[in-house]
């Protein structure tokens, strides 16, 4: 049984999975690229090993020569974290064949995920509801498709089976625009993945994006930990998570039943360790299978924070094939938890990534706030990586005080050196829609903007006197404060009484 554990991955997703490990007395082996010899999950390491140039494809995505490290420097175990290598069903398996164990499921079941087309057949064969569209996993071809298209019936989508995360996905409004779009469609799919193939799927207009987390042991134990809101994104890149989803809320039946079927797309695969069911759920809550990930997802610390369950530890455990420590009577959501995700980009102009030495950085803090990050004062965030500088966690006992957190903890969070989308998260925390919990997946997009000039609000008596209260806190407070409110907060008078009129 291994002991020694050698993270694939970089950044805070690296430094979380080491932390684990180090709790339980693993001991640990970091890899890096050049763009990363000052990281801080070389840092926090045991052992270090340099794997290359910069270029994912010349680092982190070297599977050989980080198998070969694996064995050199005694790890018995690989925990490729999430993107890189982490749902290629051929590392995984190259892994097995090295006689190291893969924290992650099967390679079967990442294969038979991977391929949208092989999961939607799959988990409907086992009685999960899928959006309707196109069946089976032979690779259909253009003919056949315009034939099956207006008896699915339009507006549609086009989809890539090697796909996800939105590419080679395109909107069919009618049929005379078919032909072009699955052209698109397609030569897109081949230029990302090198797989040309479509299929087809009803569009569910106005959907929710939620989640199922699930954990899986080598005992033929499933259970769920509830669901995960993750509507908030933009071009597929999702920028809060929250759970539980205000659209779920106090519906515990949705909830269980949702899990329920979460448990079963596992089962389906015969799933092993943590994952996550994506389910789009229409205005009537009528939901739909879309996808698995067959990973530890980022916004996992949502999770832990209202489940008390640390993710990563259990995956370890499971893959050294003990049981889960948790049955489903034992999982509990308490409170609420909200994610922001912090990216070195600029909101302000249409998020641009910003690169750059981060030089001075002062880090939120207090009751109920945990951050997650790869990036400490001096070290350079570099163009060849994703742009998350870190995760701002908060838990509330109720969302309106986890959302009252997340203010405090954007206001004290400074950065200097790049700019980031701490703005934009402030914005969101001010906006009527999100703090009513009012939203789909195309809000980001299309009813969000960044230059809301600050609506004037009537104040009554009676908000006046709690807001009195308030200010005067307000001001011990700020007493104490080194950094200065930015001048784009929303001061707490304006912010509750837009709470008071939501709740009216
Ligand atoms: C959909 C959909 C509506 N109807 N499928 C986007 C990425 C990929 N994971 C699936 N996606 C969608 N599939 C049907 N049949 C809407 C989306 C979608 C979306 C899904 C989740 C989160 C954000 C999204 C943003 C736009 C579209």
């Amino acid at each position: 049984m291994f002991n020694k554990v050698l993270v694939a991955n970089r950044g805070e997703i690296a430094v979380r999975i080491l932390r684990a490990c180090r709790e339980i007395g693993m001991q640990t082996v970091a890899v890096y690229s050049d763009a990363d010899r000052q990281a801080l999950h070389v840092r926090y390491a045991d052992e270090a090993y340099y794997l290359g140039p910069a270029p994912s494809r010349e680092s982190y995505l070297r599977g050989d020569k980080i198998i070969e490290i694996a064995r050199a420097s005694g790890a018995g175990a690989i925990h490729p974290g999430y993107g890189f290598l982490a749902e290629r069903a051929d590392f995984a398996q190259a892994c097995l064949d090295a006689g190291l164990a893969f924290i992650g499921p099967k390679p079967s079941a990442i294969a038979a995920m991977g391929d949208k087309a092989v999961a939607r057949a799959t988990v409907s064969a086992a009685g999960v509801a899928v959006v309707p569209g196109t069946e089976g996993e032979g690779s259909l071809s253009d003919e056949d498709l315009l034939a099956l298209g207006p008896r699915i019936g339009f507006p549609l989508l086009v989809k890539a089976t090697a796909g996800g995360g939105g590419k080679g996905m395109r909107e069919v409004r009618s049929l005379e625009e078919m032909p072009g779009l699955l052209h698109a469609a397609r030569r897109e799919a081949e230029a990302s993945f090198g797989d040309g193939n479509v299929y087809l799927e009803k569009l569910v207009e106005g959907a929710r994006h939620i989640e199922i987390q699930i954990l899986a042991d080598t005992h033929g134990n499933v259970i769920h930990l509830g669901e995960r809101e993750c509507s908030l994104q933009r071009r597929h890149q999702k920028l809060l998570e929250e759970t539980p989803s205000p659209f779920v809320g106090d519906d515990e039946a949705l909830r269980q039943s949702m899990g329920a079927v979460a448990v079963r797309a596992a089962q389906a695969v015969e799933y092993v360790n943590a994952g996550t069911i994506e389910f789009l759920v229409d205005k009537d809550k009528n939901y739909y299978f879309l996808e698995m990930n067959t990973r530890l997802q980022v916004e996992h610390p949502v999770t832990e924070a209202v489940t008390g369950i640390d993710i990563v530890k259990e995956q370890i455990r499971i893959a050294r094939g003990r049981q889960m420590r948790y049955s489903q009577e034992d999982v509990k959501l308490n409170g609420w938890a909200i994610e922001c995700r912090i990216n070195a980009e600029d909101p302000y102009t249409g998020f641009l990534p910003s690169t750059g030495v981060v030089t001075h950085s002062l880090l939120p803090t207090g009751p109920g706030v945990r951050v997650d990050t790869g990036v400490y004062p001096g070290f350079e965030i570099s163009p060849y990586y994703d742009s998350l500088i870190s995760k701002l966690i908060v838990w509330g006992e109720t969302r309106a005080e986890a959302i009252l957190r997340m203010r405090r903890s954007l206001e004290e969070y400074k950065i200097v050196g790049v700019r980031t989308n701490i703005p934009f998260h402030q914005n969101l925390m001010d906006s009527p829609r999100f703090m009513g919990g009012q939203f789909d997946t195309r809000f980001v997009e299309e009813r969000f903007s960044m230059d809301g000039a600050e609506e004037v609000r009537h104040q009554n008596a009676h908000i006046a006197a709690i807001l009195a209260t308030l200010v005067a806190h307000r001001q011990t407070q700020r007493a104490a404060h080194v950094i200065r409110r930015n001048e784009r907060d929303t001061s707490n008078w304006k912010w509750l009484s837009r709470w008071e009129r939501l709740q009216k």
